[in-house]
């Protein structure tokens, strides 16, 4: 990734993060935590490493993305709806009623959603059905995956990733959002995940572990997984649950809070300090 291309994704990222706060605000209340964990790498991957087409969301050729942690359909949707699926307008129906947006993905009401989420751990198994799908027709596709790090104590998940480790399905590039915290606490507390990256590389996958939040980080790890095409490929993300605004990130009460009107402004006014900081040069 070049500067100028370091620089866009991040300005689009930010853009994720104000469009989150503006839509779940409206509704109320929402999955703001585990949404704004992911803004990086959806950045990353929308803003030209997946392979789409934003007027054709059904285009056969695409690669496809299971956000497999299906409560983070609020920043999914705000990347959709910046790079042109469906109108920004629509951002203001989150979850409300007769929304083509509900709080978690359904590929029957959004276009560019491949895949309804929201069962903890279905999503995994759907993925490796997509890519052992195109694999069998011959289309040259990724499948990128989304997983949650309290979702991958989900049994389903690991039947799944020993799957793909045994059909060598290296179309697969999966990344687990390592925010540390999932509904009840801590991980560590909850259920400890302990060598993530140990445990798929036992299963046959290529693993990596970088800064969640880093875009060329991200950028290069992607890479690293399609320059060898032996294996199914999983990414560690490090990051912060609620990150973008000391109201939410790291909190574990981000996982679906109420925001109000003066806290969507005290979070904008934060995101548009950093916007001026990645403009500026400041910001890494
Ligand atoms: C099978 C299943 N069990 C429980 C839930 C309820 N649930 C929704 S989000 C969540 C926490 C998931 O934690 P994590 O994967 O770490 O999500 P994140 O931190 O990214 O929000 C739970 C238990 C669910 N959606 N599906
Ligand atoms: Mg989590």
């Amino acid at each position: 990734m070049n500067n100028q291309k370091v620089l866009e994704t991040r300005i689009f990222a930010n853009s994720i993060r104000q469009e989150v706060f503006k839509a779940i605000s409206n509704l109320g209340s929402g999955h703001i935590g585990g949404s704004l964990s992911i803004v990086d790498v959806l950045a990353v991957l929308y803003n030209g490493e997946m392979k789409i087409d934003p007027q054709n969301p059904k285009w056969e050729e695409r690669d496809w993305l299971v956000v497999s942690k299906g409560h983070a359909g609020p920043s999914v949707y705000a990347a959709l709806a910046l790079k042109g699926y469906f109108d920004k307008e629509m951002l203001k129906t989150l979850n409300k009623p007769g929304t083509n947006l509900p709080s978690h993905c359904d590929m029957n009401k959004t276009p560019g959603i491949d895949m309804t989420t929201g069962s903890l751990g279905q999503g995994a198994s759907s993925a490796m059905g997509i890519a052992l799908g195109n694999k069998m027709k011959g289309l040259d596709a990724y499948t990128y995956l989304i997983l949650g790090d309290g979702e991958i104590q989900e049994g389903q998940v690991w039947e799944a990733a020993l799957f793909a480790g045994h059909r060598k399905l290296s179309k697969i590039i999966a990344f687990v959002d390592y925010n540390k915290c999932q509904i009840d606490g801590y991980i560590h507390e909850v259920c400890d995940l302990t060598d993530i990256g140990a445990k798929f590389s036992e299963f046959g996958w290529y693993s990596q572990e970088i800064d969640g939040h880093n875009v060329q980080e991200i950028s290069r790890a992607i890479h690293n997984s399609k320059a060898q095409n032996e294996k199914p490929s999983i990414i560690i993300l490090n990051t912060i649950k609620g990150k973008g605004a000391c109201l939410t990130a790291g909190k574990i009460g981000s996982h679906s809070m109420a925001i109000n009107e003066e806290q969507l402004d005290q979070a904008l006014s934060e995101l548009e300090i950093e916007l001026a900081e990645i403009k500026g040069g400041e910001k890494k």
